[in-house]
């Protein structure tokens, strides 16, 4: 490795944070108590202090195959040795063409187009505006409402945000939600379901709520149902068993365009590629971030069914179809990541690895029962939430106070509201799970 230049700010102590308005973080108090990593592999961060710490997270859902894998980095300096930029629109170049190809090999097999964003809020605001335009290019244009849930969450673009369903999100926006936009009732209930193992058997007749907004609204107008299979930031929330069956036959009745939200559910994170390999439901429209690049470059996307591609290529041919895309729709960078992470998820049969953890980290996690503060504990594939009671009149100050033991302690989990998630990488070992579980349990036992 290389020595830092010296007047190099890469001492964390030289560090100045004020210029950095950071995402979704207490900005203020992180500045005062800050937590900073400098280098990652496999399974581990390096802080700072040059303490090593498994990183629980994946990343933020997205390192799937872990940190800086090596076919990973070889493949994308590679790429940057032939061709670092490429027109878009009108021009593009050929690993592009290829990552879609692979795609659409390796997804369900009603999916045979891909659409490139650079995130996954890109994505899901790309899969609205497909949606619409669509049933447009159907001569079916009065459908205009989108349906999303409670506790969803479909990224920060205005369609996503309007469409999710997490309160904190949504404030001091409401006044710019996009219109027609309606929500299923979550399916979290801890009288019924507390402490399940995978899927609750409890909840399916929620889904009968789309019938009731189908009737209020008429199905004319909705244009699709766009849902999370399982939902990750709103706390590893999983379908209860026959809900997205009964969903997908409303939306099939109806003509509605069902959206799965796979950014974090993609790539493994439930022991398959995608959600209908594992719950056997198959959306119309699929969008994917995070996991398809492992995290080491930027990249989201649609996968779309070739019904939904082939409406959109009509009339004359030298007309745009779709008046949507980004600078970086598939950029070289990523394109070449997420070709070379898919490699390695194939040949280290990383889907297969999820699938053998799962029980494991099942068992470890769901030990925790009886901890103290502990309300629900719920796991699917290799995810995983902890449920804890709200300190009086500090909502969620217990949950961060667990998250810095958690970190002191050697382990990065997350942390939101009164949610401890993990989701480790799907390359983490055995030891590591215990390491993650048992590093929860002392910072949950000291903590009040
Ligand atoms: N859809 C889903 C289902 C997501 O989980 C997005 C869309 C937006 O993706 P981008 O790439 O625009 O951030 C997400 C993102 C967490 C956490 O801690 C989750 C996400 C992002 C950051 C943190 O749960 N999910």
């Amino acid at each position: 490795m290389s020595e830092p230049a010296e007047n190099s700010k890469s001492d964390p102590d030289a560090l100045n944070l004020d210029a950095l308005w950071m995402p979704f973080t207490h900005n203020r108090y992180f500045k005062k108590n800050p937590r900073i990593v400098t280098q990652a592999e496999g399974v581990y961060y390096t802080t700072d202090d040059g303490r090593q710490i498994i990183d629980a997270l994946s990343g933020l859902w997205c390192c799937n195959a872990g940190h800086r894998h090596p076919k990973i980095v070889e493949a994308v300096k590679a790429q940057l040795d032939t061709l670092d930029y490429a027109v878009a629109f009108q021009a593009h170049h050929p690993k592009a063409f290829e990552l879609a190809e692979r795609l659409c090999d390796v997804a369900p097999e009603p999916f045979k187009h891909a659409f490139f964003t650079n995130s996954g809020s890109e994505a899901c605001d790309t899969a609205l505006k497909i949606a619409l335009a669509y049933h447009k290019a159907r001569g079916d244009g009065g459908r205009f409402r989108f349906i999303g849930r409670e506790k969803g969450y479909h990224g920060v673009g205005f369609g996503g945000m309007s469409v999710g369903g997490m309160m904190p999100n949504r404030k001091a926006f409401a006044s710019a939600m996009i219109p027609g936009v309606d929500h299923l009732p979550h399916t979290l209930n801890l009288e019924h379901m507390a402490y399940t193992r995978g899927q609750p058997a409890w909840g399916a007749h929620l889904a009968e709520d789309l019938a009731r907004l189908i009737a209020l609204h008429d199905a004319s107008t909705i244009a699709a149902v766009i849902l999370e299979p399982m939902q990750g930031s709103g706390g590893v929330i999983v379908p209860p068993i026959g809900y997205l069956e009964r969903i997908r036959e409303l939306c099939t009745e109806h003509g509605i365009v069902l959206i799965f939200d796979e950014v974090i559910t993609g790539f493994g994170r439930i022991g398959e590629i995608f959600s209908p390999d594992r719950f056997g439901v198959m959306p119309d429209l699929i969008t994917f971030a995070k996991g398809v690049t492992s995290g080491m470059v930027p990249l989201g996307g649609v996968l779309a069914t070739s019904e939904i591609y082939d409406a959109f290529m009509q009339g004359p041919e030298h007309m745009i179809e779709f008046f949507h895309g980004y600078t970086y729709s598939g950029h070289p960078l990523a394109a070449a990541a997420g070709l070379a992470a898919i490699d390695v998820y194939e040949s280290e049969g990383l889907f297969a690895r999820a699938r053998e953890l799962e029980p494991l980290l099942e068992d470890a996690i769901h030990s925790l029962r009886g901890e103290p503060n502990i309300l629900d504990i719920r796991n699917f594939g290799m995810a995983a939430a902890i449920e804890l009671a709200p300190r009086a009149g500090a909502p969620g100050v217990r949950a961060m106070e667990i998250f810095h033991k958690c970190y002191d302690n050697g382990v990065m989990i997350r942390h939101g509201g009164d949610v401890l998630a993990i989701g480790p990488p799907l390359t983490a070992s055995e030891d590591q799970l215990g390491v993650i579980v048992e590093t929860m349990r002392d910072a949950i036992r000291s903590t009040t």
